[in-house]
Parts: C-alpha cells; structure tokens; sequence
C-alpha cells in the first residue's frame, strides 16, 4: 500500500511541504535540498537494522551488510576531508558536538566558543544548552566591524586557560583563521576543536580554508552546504583522539545508529567528491557576494560589510524595523530567512536587528549571480517599503515564476 492510501493526512501535509519548498525562495542559510538519490536510500530497509558498536565490532548478528556501508561511509568522508579517522554515526551537529565534549572533558571543565549573539552556535557553551550546564563556558565575540579580533581572543583565552577552544559559527561571513586559533590553543594548552558545519560544503569544494591540520577534532552536520542527509560526523588526525571519540558517541551518547542515514551520508559523499562538486561550491561563494553587492548598492548595511562564505547577515541598527519585521515581510513576498542578532544589538534575541541569508540553496536548484541579483534586488524593494503588503503579494508571484523556471523537485518523488 502507498503512503497515500495508508497515511493520506501524513502524505497531504508532506506534499503540501513539497510544494512549499518548490514556490518559496529558501534563504535560510543552513538549509539545502538534497539529492533524490540520498533521499532513496535514507528511505530505504536500512531503517530496520540494529547495528550499536562499529564495523567488525557489532553488539548483534546480521551486520556483514551494514558494516560495508558504514566503511564505505568512513572512507569517503575521511577522502572527502583528507584525514585520518570518521564517525559517521552522530544522528546531529549537535550530538557530535555532546561527544566531542564527553570525549575529551571532564564535567566542569573550561571551554571557550564563539558567543551565540555573535554568531556561535547553541552548542559552543550557551547556557541553555547542556554545553554550558555540564561545562564552565566562557565567550569570544566580534568586533563592532563583525569580525572575530584576534588578538582579543587570545587575550581571553590566557586569562580563562580553557581546556578546549571552540572554533566555527552560524551566522559568521568571514574566513575562520583556523591556524590563528590553533596558535592561541597551544599557547594555553588547550584542545581546538572546530565545528564547521556550516561550511563544509566550501571547504570540501576548496572555497574556505581547511580546518585541518590545525584543529584537533573536527566536526560537520552533513546537509548543510553539503547538501547530504540530516545528520553528523566528527573527524580527527590522532588515534587517540579517535577512539575516545568512538566511546563518547557509542555507548556514550547514542544507541543503535541510524544506518539508512548512515548509507545516505555516503551517499552524499560521493557527491561531494564529484568534480561537479567544486563548481557548486565555488558558485554558493559568488552567489552570495553577488548578494552582498547587491544589497549595499541599494544601502543596505551587512556586518563586515560583505562576506567571503554562503551568508550574508543584514544589519539593521540604522533602521526603524526589526529582523523580524524584516523575517516577517520576506516570508510574504516568498522569500525564507530568519532574524537573527547582530554586534552591538539592542533588541531581545525574538526581535533582533539582523536577518541572516544564504545561498546554498538556492544555488543547488540553478541560480547564478544573475537571479541572485534579481532576487536581492527583490529583498531591497519589500524592505524598502516594509507595510506594503500589495507589494509583497506581488513580488511573491513574481518570485513564484522565478522559482518554477528552476524545478528542483516533483511530485514523481512521493
Ligand atoms: N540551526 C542551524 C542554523 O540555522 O545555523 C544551526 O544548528
């Protein structure tokens, strides 16, 4: 039986989401659209399989067949980011961050990340978010030009000596320095550990430095900018290292691991070491530095005043509207994004006085800088002229057009 018949209020909704997805500009700088193909696989028998421990060391019979994926897996994410030892088995970001915490901390220990107004991510020590409750977190942050100082981290780091330093952001447009921050951590004997989820996609396609050698530990969500399934993945170049790493995550942290997410990371891995994949990555850089033009042309302040990654973060500390304002009138006029803090922000973090954008998406369904200039040139109308909700509805269907002339999915999929 089809999912249609067995399930019509789940398949009624999970198109009503396709179609969502094929009409709207998605600008969300952490989404992508995935291949079919990962999407085949991710959907496939895998799913029924028990397969807690690693390849060869399985806690249950049957495994000969997963214990290939998951080595292929390994193989080609260790290729794909040229160093030593995978886990490909977190089912997050996040819980490849838990590990990386649980495997190389004790409880109570100092580590030292990137603020989350500034751009870090929940899990680099807010404390909301178990990073910051079972580890005394300490913050850096960016200058009032947007951009991490340097010299003020290591300043911090000397005075907190935290055992690990956390590297990498959400809502960052610059270059992450990664052997400046290794340089601080040996000063103060700490690990670095660079979280570069955000853009993988880059470095593996050679548009963003490599976090490696310097980093100790490294970890990426797969379906960011590298366009595979939900899911995490930590890498390393030390052994040990590795196997603490292999213990945190399972037992420490997980059970069975997902393997149909395992096979579709693999997947997408060798998508990412395809030749086309560099043209992709390249492409998401000029997009959103065509982006960027675009919008300081028509007055629009960015923080750092442009960028050299996927997003860009609008500023508006100089206007009477709000990130959500501007989150809001986007979303009628069919553009996806969202609010988010900027330096020196002086509204509450559901207010905000920035929008982020990106453009991994939209350049996995086809658009060059041509589109991307048409599509900011959009934003800068609606922002403009924020309360005019006629203006929205007619840009909506404007951009409905756009976006249809770049299918991305069918309906043949479900
Ligand atoms: N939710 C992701 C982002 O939007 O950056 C981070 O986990």
């Amino acid at each position: 039986m089809s999912l249609e018949h067995f399930d019509k209020e789940i398949f009624d909704l999970t198109n009503k989401e396709l179609q969502r997805q094929c009409d709207h500009l998605e600008m969300i700088a952490s989404e992508n659209f995935t291949l079919p193909e990962v999407m085949e696989v991710m959907g496939s028998i895998l799913t029924n399989k028990y397969a807690e421990g690693y390849p060869g060391k399985r806690y249950y019979g049957g495994c000969e067949f997963v214990d290939e994926i998951e080595n292929i897996a390994i193989e080609r994410c260790k290729k794909l980011f040229n160093c030593q030892y995978a886990n490909v088995q977190p089912n997050s970001g996040s819980q490849a961050n838990q590990g990386v915490y649980m495997a190389l901390l004790q409880p109570g220990d100092k580590i030292l990340g990137m603020d989350l107004s500034h751009g870090g991510h929940l899990t680099h020590g807010a404390k909301v978010s178990s990073s910051g409750k079972v580890y005394e977190s300490f913050f850096y942050g960016v200058e009032l030009d947007g951009r991490i100082n340097y010299e003020k981290v290591r300043q911090i780091a000397h005075i907190v000596k935290p055992k690990m330093i956390v590297c990498g952001a959400s809502a960052y447009a610059r270059v992450i320095d990664f052997a400046k921050f290794r340089e601080i951590a040996d000063e103060v004997g700490a690990y670095l550990f660079a979280d570069i989820a955000h853009i993988a996609g880059l470095v593996v396609g050679g548009v963003h430095p490599s976090p490696f050698p310097h980093a100790h530990v490294v970890s990426s969500t797969t379906h960011k900018t590298l366009r595979g399934p939900r899911g995490g993945i930590i890498m390393t170049n030390d052994e040990e290292i590795a196997k603490k790493i292999n213990s945190a995550i399972f037992p420490g942290i997980q059970g069975g691991p997902l393997m149909h997410v395992i096979a579709a990371k693999a997947v997408g891995f060798k998508f990412n070491l395809s030749d086309e994949w560099k043209n992709y990555a390249k492409q998401v850089v000029d997009n959103a530095k065509a982006l960027a033009q675009t919008l300081m042309k028509r007055n629009y302040k960015l923080v750092s005043d442009g960028t050299d990654n996927h997003l860009v973060l609008m500023s508006f500390l100089d206007r009477e509207f709000s990130g959500k304002d501007a989150d809001i009138a986007l979303g009628n006029a069919g553009i996806t994004a969202n609010k988010n803090t900027v330096p020196g922000e002086k509204r509450s973090p559901f207010i905000t006085s920035g929008l982020r954008l990106g453009t991994p998406a939209l350049t996995a369904r086809g658009f060059k800088e041509q589109q991307i200039q048409l599509v900011g040139e959009k934003i800068a109308d609606v922002l403009d002229d924020i309360d005019n909700t006629a203006l929205q509805a007619k840009i909506k269907e404007e951009l409905k057009e756009l976006a249809h002339q770049f299918i991305i999915y069918t309906k043949a999929l479900f």
